[in-house]
């Protein structure tokens, strides 16, 4: 297994173990704030050789992580490959998405890295946890599938809503019969934002390969109903969309540069069309809670048989 470098970090081309106010008034703002690299590129690359490692299944013996199969590979949401269940599928760099891993000493690694500690400090507060650490890709040879506007609601909220519910977002999308996802927000409501995504990438990421696309400032507009989730079609409710999207950008990325986004913030992306992987890697912290893991003052595992497991 590949252990993540651990240069100082500072004057070596990278970002500064801590956040600045400049920045915290950015993110605050507009939802987002793109920090650029911030660790060597070997770190990236380890994350990058380590997520290979686990979809082929050299070493990787991780129950409860989640592990889904792209559609694009196996023809079909309901196929039980790309339902997004526990446990490893097959070998195959075609995964969408790995949840859990935050279980693999590499990737804890960067979970508790010393910028997300002061960022979430800032956020958050001392005690972290966080509801994912997901592996998220648009595989090479399949070109993954295109997400719509989206923001994620909080694991409480995401729960109550578990499959049935048209307008649920995370839980949607294991039954999900299109090759497209709906619009979203990731986050819990309007009071008190205590949540922040850090989206890495582990590939370039650029207009043809299905970077990020963000709405800056959607994070402020307020709960947004989205319609069904049946659809190709955008989801956003018609009377907003040209509220909510009229500010669109592009995010393309140099690989191992960082963004952080409002989870109330709307983002998409497109499939890849590129031939090239597009991986990413999301980690969305909150406030420590029992039934997550915690990552940060200390890293307490997430409970045994614990329902967050399953988002
Ligand atoms: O990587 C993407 O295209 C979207 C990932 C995402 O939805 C997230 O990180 O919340």
């Amino acid at each position: 297994m590949a252990a993540l470098v651990s240069e100082p970090p500072g004057p070596a081309g990278f970002h500064a173990p801590t956040i600045s106010d400049a920045e915290l008034a950015h993110f605050r703002e507009h939802g987002y704030c793109f920090l650029g690299r911030c660790a060597p590129l070997a770190d990236i690359e380890a994350l990058g050789a380590r997520i290979d490692e686990l979809m082929l299944g050299a070493g990787a013996d991780y129950p409860r992580m989640m592990m889904s199969v792209c559609p694009s590979e196996t023809g079909s949401w309901d196929h039980p490959a790309t339902r997004q269940t526990e446990g490893f599928k097959y070998p195959t760099l075609g995964y969408r998405k790995i949840q859990g891993l935050e279980e693999d000493a590499v990737f804890r690694s960067w979970v508790r890295h010393p910028l997300w500690r002061d960022v979430t400090r800032h956020v958050i507060g001392e005690h972290v946890g966080i509801n994912r650490a997901m592996y998220f890709a648009k595989p090479a040879a399949t070109e993954g599938v295109r997400i719509d506007w989206q923001c994620v609601h909080d694991a409480a909220s995401a729960l109550q809503c578990r499959a049935p519910a048209p307008a649920c977002l995370i839980l949607a999308y294991p039954c999900m019969p299109h090759h497209a996802l709906p619009c979203s927000q990731d986050n819990s409501g309007d009071q008190g934002l205590q949540a922040v995504t850090v989206w890495t990438a582990l590939d370039k990421t650029t207009l043809e390969n299905g970077c990020l696309q963000i709405s800056p400032g959607t994070h402020k507009l307020g709960k947004i109903e989205f319609g069904s989730t049946t659809s190709n079609d955008p989801t956003l409710p018609p009377e907003r969309e040209d509220e909510l999207t009229a500010r669109k950008i592009y995010l393309p990325m140099e690989k191992g540069e960082t963004v952080l986004l409002n989870n109330l913030m709307l983002h998409r992306s497109d499939a890849n069309k590129s031939g090239k992987p597009r991986r990413g890697f999301s980690v969305w912290y909150t406030a420590a809670q029992p039934r997550l893991a915690q990552v940060f003052p200390e890293y307490v595992p997430r409970p045994d048989n614990d329902a967050a497991a399953r988002l």
